[in-house]
This record gives structure tokens, C-alpha cells and sequence, in this order.
């Protein structure tokens, strides 16, 4: 699915895809453009940074880089590209995904990742965070995810509703 204004996702292993899919769908629902690359910073470097240059002079808007363990993925795509990046830390290997987390977030001064929860919530807030970036310049997609928000508000104040009708039942 490729266009201007697209979204590149990278992730590091195809075990990285389960979890990422999370993410492809909230990139789907809200209609946005997007490829999706198995592509490693440790294990095919220089085809990571050729998919970067290629991304970004096809349109690419922002880059979303999910690795485990040892995790440079989205720092060395950082390194290569002035487009916002977004690094999701995957829930991989004996340390959960603390490993990942720091190896994500702790970023030098200078360039930047915009580092979001590690696992599945991180992968759909990266879909979330991307669309809200493209939503600056897109009025069409800024009222689908304020459409979104509302649509979250009232299955929450639902789901509180019923549980008070239940607890004041069961008081009777
Ligand atoms: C990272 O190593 C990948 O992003 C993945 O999360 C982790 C394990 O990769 P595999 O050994 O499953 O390919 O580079």
C-alpha cells in the first residue's frame, strides 16, 4: 500500500509481526496509507538504510520501528532520516521487553524516538500517534480519530452505567 503521505513500519523479525499487527489495523481502520518491512538493524543493516532513503524520497511521513531485545532499530532509522520516528519496544526474550525499552527510549540529545509502551499497547499507540501526526495537515483524518475518542468515551460511561445497575441490584 504504498502513496504519498504513507507510513513505513519496520519491524526487526517476523516474530515482531504477531504484535505489530495491532498497529497495521489501527493504520487500516482510520484509512491510512502504510507498508509494512521485516527489516533489522543488526541483520541486514544496509537494506534497512536503503528502505529509508527510498521511503522518505517516495513520501514516507513518519517511520515506526518495532525490535526486541538489543533494540537500534528505530535508533539507527533516527539517524538516518529527519521524518518523526516512532520506536516500539517488543515484548521478546528473557527480560520482557525492559531490554528493548531502554535500548528504544534512551536516546542521545539530538535525535530524537518517540518511544511508546512496550508490547501490544505500544503497538496500536504508534498506529494512534502516526495517524495523530498525519492528522495535523488532515482535517478528514483529525474528525475520523476525534470520532474515535468519542466513540471510546460512551462504551466506557455504558460499561459504568451497567456495572451500577448491577451492583444496585444486587444491593436490593
Ligand atoms: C529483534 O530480535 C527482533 O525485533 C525480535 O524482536 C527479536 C528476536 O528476533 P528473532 O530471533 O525472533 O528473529 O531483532
Amino acid at each position: 500500500m504504498a502513496n504519498k503521505n504513507f507510513i513505513a513500519i519496520l519491524m526487526g523479525s517476523d516474530s515482531d509481526l504477531p504484535t505489530m499487527k495491532k498497529c497495521i489495523d489501527v493504520l487500516t481502520t482510520f484509512e491510512v496509507y502504510h507498508e509494512v518491512k521485516i527489516l533489522s538493524a543488526h541483520r541486514t543493516p544496509q537494506q534497512t538504510m536503503e528502505y529509508v532513503k527510498d521511503a522518505e524520497q517516495r513520501g514516507c511521513s513518519a517511520f515506526i520501528c518495532a525490535a526486541g531485545l538489543a533494540a537500534h532499530l528505530a535508533g539507527a532509522v533516527a539517524a538516518n532520516t529527519i521524518k518523526p520516528v516512532i520506536g516500539v519496544p517488543m515484548d521478546a526474550g528473557p527480560l520482557q521487553g525492559m531490554d528493548a525499552l531502554l535500548s528504544t527510549v534512551q536516546m542521545p540529545g539530538g535525535i530524537p524516538v518517540a518511544c511508546v509502551a512496550i508490547g501490544s499497547a505500544g503497538a496500536r499507540n504508534a498506529g494512534f500517534l502516526a495517524c495523530q501526526i498525519l492528522a495535523v495537515s488532515d482535517n478528514d483524518l483529525a474528525k475520523r480519530l476525534l470520532d474515535a475518542r468519542e466513540l471510546s468515551r460512551k462504551t466506557i460511561l455504558e460499561k459504568d452505567l451497567s456495572l451500577q445497575q448491577q451492583l444496585a441490584s444486587e444491593n436490593e
